[in-house]
């Protein structure tokens, strides 16, 4: 006997889910047979003839690593303990005293993506009251996380439209509003989407609140040397915390500083008031993480590991991370001389030069965003942000045309 035949699937409730809102913009982008289309949706860095780029010290890691040849045995749950070490120091400092103090737990994580989502599992099994405070607006995919997590979330003010830039009072009020104890995530560096960065005298009003309400802080550090160029600068923020004596928490990535986005490499960092204590958070971490994926992959975190454990192939990785911000710098000058040379109406476009990192968030709407794809074949997020990795300086002045014309004609 043949099986019967199933006329009805199974499935047949299984609603389809909507694209993403950032990764579906590369799809759409794909699909466009137009020359003259730009793709500014994801954050991924291109060179100005707007190819994908591997770091030259990437490849010479590579190669190294392909003449020892090394195996492929199973990591430990925690990672690559080379790894974990290189990370951990990048962040804090070599000499910071809480790398001394035996007092950070690190575990080498899914990148940036999956370190949050650890750490999020974590708050809920061991905080499953409290409550994770996100910005608004943040990086899409916070939201998904911290739902899937089953971790309650609402979100405290950071972008104001009307200066088109940090609402500082309002993040401060929302801030202290929250619940005592709850957990505020903050973009350590280059703001996404907003490009927006607190200054050095606000972050310390940030640490005053956060340690007056016993809430903890939850960094996202996914830009660390991207944004200014200089790994230190752009640690500051979380290093200003740690100094004060806090407990934090920070998630780091690869995918941008070192271009190893699809290897999957970062990490979740929990700086602990005791070596006791940080032993036994890394403990829970290391069992959240066995059933979800068992053990991270091997081969980024060996490259992070050997460029930051040799000192020449360390100083040609900031080199090439100077000149990755550099570029971006450059196209973001040249965007704005661009829409101030064109734009007649006299607005301000100055916002521009005052983000920082690889996005610009352009203030357009949802209906003037989709005139930018629909009209001008320039693919970006429907909340106005676009890569600046994404731009060559040769098409500045198309874009400026895009966002004048999707700016004054479309409402
Ligand atoms: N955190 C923030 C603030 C990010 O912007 C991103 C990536 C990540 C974490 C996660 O990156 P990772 O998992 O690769 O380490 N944001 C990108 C890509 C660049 C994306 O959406 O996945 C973006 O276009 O916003």
């Amino acid at each position: 006997m043949m099986a019967l035949a199933v006329d009805v699937s199974r499935f047949e409730g299984v609603p389809m889910a909507p694209p993403d809102p950032i990764l579906g913009v590369s799809e759409a982008f794909k699909a466009d047979k137009n020359d003259l289309k730009l793709n500014l949706g994801v954050g991924a860095y291109r060179t100005e003839e707007l190819q994908p780029y591997v770091l030259n010290v990437v490849k010479k890691a590579e190669n190294l690593m392909l003449e020892k040849g090394e195996n492929k045995e199973y990591l430990p749950i925690e990672g690559l303990a080379a790894f974990n070490k290189a990370t951990a120091e990048l962040l804090l400092g070599a000499d910071n005293p809480v790398i001394k103090q035996g007092l950070v737990a690190t575990l080498q994580a899914l990148s940036g993506t999956g370190s949050l989502r650890l750490a999020a599992a974590f708050i809920q099994r061991y905080f499953p009251e409290a409550k994770v405070l996100i910005s608004s607006p943040t990086w899409g995919n916070h939201k998904n996380i911290f739902n899937d997590a089953r971790v309650p979330w609402s979100e405290y003010r950071y972008y104001d439209p009307k200066t088109v830039g940090l609402d500082f009072e309002g993040m401060i009020a929302d801030i202290e509003a929250a619940p005592e104890g709850s957990f505020v995530l903050l973009h350590g560096c280059a703001h996404n989407p907003t490009g927006i960065d607190p200054t050095p005298e606000q972050w310390e009003k940030i640490a005053d609140v956060i340690q007056e309400k016993k809430h903890t802080p939850f960094f996202d550090v996914a830009y660390q040397g991207f944004a200014s160029g200089s790994l230190d600068e752009d640690a500051f923020s979380v290093r200003l915390f740690v100094k004060r004596g806090m407990e934090v928490f920070v998630a780091q990535s690869y995918s941008k500083n070192l271009g190893l986005y699809a290897e999957r490499v970062g990490a979740i960092n929990v700086v602990c008031s005791s070596p006791e204590v940080a032993d036994r958070v890394k403990s829970q971490l290391k069992r959240l993480a066995r059933p979800m994926y068992s053990n991270p992959p091997i081969h980024g975190a060996k490259i992070v590991a050997n460029v930051v454990g040799d000192p020449t192939m360390f100083g040609e990785w900031k080199q090439e991370m100077e000149q990755m911000a550099g570029r971006i710098k450059n196209v973001r000058q040249k965007l704005y001389d661009s829409l101030s040379a064109k734009d007649k109406s006299g607005k301000d476009w100055s916002f521009i030069l005052r983000q920082i990192g690889m996005f610009s968030y352009t203030g357009l709407n949802k209906a003037q965003s989709d005139n930018m794809t629909d009209k001008w074949h320039v693919y970006m997020t429907k909340d106005g942000r676009i890569s600046l990795a994404g731009l060559s300086l040769a098409k500045c002045d198309y874009l400026a045309d895009a966002i004048i014309d999707s700016f004054h004609n479309v409402n």
